[in-house]
């Protein structure tokens, strides 16, 4: 008996079908973060604001969209399954000098030529910072008029960039609006600011875009750098934001108090929302974005959207930047560690754990979870690496090191 048919007996005696589990988790389609493999610059500015950030100097950043793509194709190689590609605005590929009021469908072009050749899915941001209009941390919610005009252009230009995508595609690109809008000192008028992002907003969502092709979010914060005292859209601005207009507020799970956890939010947005939509991070003391670990508030995310019944309905994207190691390393460490988390959910028994929960058996509940830890998860994953065609636990490595030797560290 192979080890993988051990393990898969090991499943049935808890009552798990493993084949079942594994094709729902083929079917699950991860966006991955083009912004990772290049420290979130892109190509029409110099550097990153909007009060997020990178650290560390690590060699090898993808510096040109040939660049990018290559890393990104390679990081694909090492993770099983097809998956998305999140793009933000500033990520155009033209020869002309477009700014953000201008953008076209056109100007990425060559990213959906690249994501037809891998077979993947694309989303769309648009992109409200690391721009001179931007440069005051303030933009939809900016007092002067001009300025929210030439973003509100940016925003509805972004979601007919994404709706292209989507109707290219086959494949429904989520367009998530997030806005760095904040103030560094306790303001003398929070409505006043909330107001204007609000009127904004209607503005850039005002037309009608069918929901098969583009899906609209929106995402909140608690704060950022050089805003810690207020951030316009707040969670409790865009969850009523986005129940009023039947739109998807956008959980990041850097953006909640420090003891605040998104994976006990989805059964509530699960019960109100269509479609829920996730940046996957990993916030350490504040909204650092580390990359994501399989640690247990990973489990715990991934544990909801199974047993909520909510996978097919919901936009999984990660979002963390490291520039201080192997960008490559970061992207298939999240991918794989997203992919993990949702197969250890799928390899549990709900049904008998929910019985004992409602029989108040909290011994039981205690005692299983417990036990399920030990049961032989790594030879199911490394079965599904193996009939993905991608490389083992223990494999990928050397190959991202090789990549390394051979092509990021000619890159100075
Ligand atoms: C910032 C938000 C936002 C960005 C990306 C680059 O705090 O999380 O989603 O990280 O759009
Ligand atoms: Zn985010």
């Amino acid at each position: 008996m192979s080890r993988y048919d051990e393990a898969k007996a090991q499943y049935a005696a808890i009552g798990v079908d493993v084949e079942k589990a594994l094709q729902t988790l083929q079917n699950v389609r991860i966006s991955m973060h083009c912004w990772q493999g290049d420290d979130v610059l892109g190509y029409d500015s110099k550097e990153l604001t909007g009060g997020i950030a990178t650290t560390g100097n690590y060699p090898g950043r993808a510096r040109t969209p040939d660049e990018l793509m290559a890393d990104i194709r390679k990081a694909y190689s090492l993770i099983p399954g097809k998956h998305k590609l999140n793009l933000h605005a500033s990520y155009m590929i033209t020869d002309e000098t477009v700014d953000r009021d201008a953008i076209e469908p056109r100007h990425y072009q060559a990213w959906l030529d690249f994501a037809k050749q891998e077979g993947i899915g694309l989303d769309f941001n648009p992109t409200f910072f690391s721009h001179p209009k931007a440069a005051d941390t303030l933009t939809l919610a900016h007092p002067d008029k001009a300025i929210r005009d030439f973003w509100i252009e940016h925003g509805k230009r972004s979601r007919k960039v994404a709706e292209f995508f989507g109707r290219e595609l086959g494949i429904t690109a989520l367009n998530n609006v997030w806005v760095p809008d904040g103030l560094k000192d306790v303001p003398a008028d929070r409505i006043g600011m909330r107001e204007r992002l609000k009127d904004s907003l209607d503005q850039i969502f005002a037309e009608k875009i069918d929901r098969k092709y583009m899906a609209d979010a929106v995402e909140g914060k608690v704060f950022g750098i050089g805003v810690e005292s207020f951030t316009v859209g707040s969670h409790e601005f865009y969850t009523n934001y986005a129940a009023h207009h039947d739109m998807i507020c956008l959980l990041d799970t850097g953006h909640y108090h420090p003891t605040e956890v998104v994976s006990d939010k989805i059964s509530s947005y699960a019960l109100f929302n269509k479609q829920l939509a996730l940046h996957v991070s990993r916030p350490v003391r504040w909204d650092s974005d580390h990359v994501i670990k399989l640690d247990d508030e990973l489990k715990e995310l991934a544990k909801e959207l199974v047993n909520c019944k909510v996978l097919d309905r919901t936009f999984i994207g990660l979002d963390f930047f490291d520039a201080s190691i192997n960008r490559i390393c970061a992207w298939v460490v999240g991918m794989r560690n997203m992919q993990k988390a949702l197969l250890l959910a799928l390899l549990t028994p709900f049904d008998t754990l929910k019985q004992a929960q409602d029989a108040k058996d909290y011994t039981t509940l205690l005692a299983d979870f417990e036990n399920f830890k030990t049961l032989p998860f790594g030879d199911i994953w490394a079965h599904f690496c193996e009939v993905n065609n991608v490389p083992g636990d223990q494999e990928w490595f050397a190959i991202v090191r090789e990549y390394e030797r051979d092509v990021l560290s000619k890159r100075c």
